[in-house]
């Protein structure tokens, strides 16, 4: 009787034993895997890893519901993705510590963008700690909520290629890269009209001479790696022709459920003259890494390197300016 007893005690144990190592092995393959959820539902789950400067980080991944491709924000790397019910895998290098963003990059749902999560990456005791500088909007003293209109307006679109034949006219000053970033077309185009050397030029040579300016901050190759970062990111909202009508837009239009409260409002046409124009590109600049804090408008400095978001602005001048150096007239 004793016997059978210890007898089923023992087999009892070893039942107990066997689940419990089962539900640990179990626990130890989930463990590690990053989930990726639509935001309504998660987004990404953890949403903060960790990784140590010259240790490789290898993230095993997979989808909960559709796909969804994961990118790091200001790393050189090609977006993975990330398919339901199936592995990913993408090993990671950290040179710097700092905290860095994770992000999809798929358009999976209106609330797409919030798929964000971070990465904190500590040193390895030798590097330089990151130091930190105020963006530049605050360094201008620029109030980046502030409404901005344009006063005067082209009566055609300003073209590159005419004021560049009028370039020897154009005083130095105006093709700075700190007169660039601190004055709207407008206000640049005022300043021109105000020039006693320009007086005879007429007010559409002066626009095109503004346009010129503008071109020598906006290389084509800027332009067009604007225009690829703008079509993957952008035009959901703001819309492919920079109308402000993009495919998410009327979502965005009077959501209340933004984070802080606030009422989101529509995205910015781009195409519309009175209200860029009167935009400094530090403004817009600022705008795009800080976001709209509520308006539906995203913050995108963590994800950019500062050249690309210049490469964004320069894009959104093609909006307004025609930069193509060939006369059409
Ligand atoms: C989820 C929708 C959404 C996405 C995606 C989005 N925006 Fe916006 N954006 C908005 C809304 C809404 C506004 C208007 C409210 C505001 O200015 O904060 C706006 C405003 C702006 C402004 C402000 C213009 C001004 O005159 O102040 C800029 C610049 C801008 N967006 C650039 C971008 C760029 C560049 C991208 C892509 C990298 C982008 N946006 C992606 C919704 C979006
Ligand atoms: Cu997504």
């Amino acid at each position: 009787m004793r016997e059978k007893l210890a007898r089923w005690i023992v087999i009892l144990l070893l039942l107990v034993t066997v689940m419990g190592v089962a539900a640990a092995w179990k626990a130890r393959s989930d463990e590690g895997i990053l989930h990726a959820r639509l935001p309504e539902h998660g987004g990404w789950i953890p949403g903060d890893l960790r990784a140590t400067v010259g240790q490789p980080l290898t993230i095993r991944m997979t989808s909960d519901d559709v796909t969804h491709s994961f990118a790091v924000g200001q790393m050189d790397m090609q977006a993975v993705n990330i398919n339901p019910g199936e592995m990913s895998e993408v090993t990671l290098n950290f040179d710097r510590p700092g905290k860095y963003t994770f992000y999809c990059t798929r358009w999976c749902g209106a609330d797409h963008w919030r798929m964000r999560g971070t990465i904190e990456v500590s040193g390895a005791g030798m590097e330089e700690p990151v130091k930190y500088e105020p963006p530049l909007y605050l360094r201008l003293g620029l109030d980046i909520d502030a409404e901005h209109h344009a006063q005067f307006l082209p009566s055609q679109e300003p073209s590159a290629a005419r004021g560049a034949r009028l370039e020897h006219r154009l005083p130095q000053q105006y093709t700075s890269w700190e007169y660039y970033i601190s004055h709207s077309p407008s206000s640049a185009w005022q300043e021109l009209r105000n020039d006693r050397s320009l007086s005879d030029l007429s007010d559409a040579e002066l626009w095109d001479l503004a346009a010129y300016a503008w071109a020598q901050h906006s290389p084509p190759e800027a332009v067009q790696t604007g225009a690829g970062l703008y079509k993957e990111n952008c035009a959901a909202c703001h819309g492919e022709t920079g109308d402000g009508e993009g495919v998410f837009a009327n979502e965005l239009a009077g959501d209340t459920h933004a984070l802080d409260g606030h009422a989101t409002t529509t995205p910015t046409d781009f195409s519309d003259e009175e209200h860029m124009l009167g935009a400094a590109p530090a403004v817009l600049h600022g705008k795009i890494i800080r976001g709209g804090m509520g308006t539906g408008m995203p913050y995108w400095g963590p994800i950019f390197t500062d050249e690309q978001v210049w490469a964004l602005v320069s894009y959104l001048w093609t909006y307004q300016f025609n930069f193509s150096m060939e006369v059409t007239q």
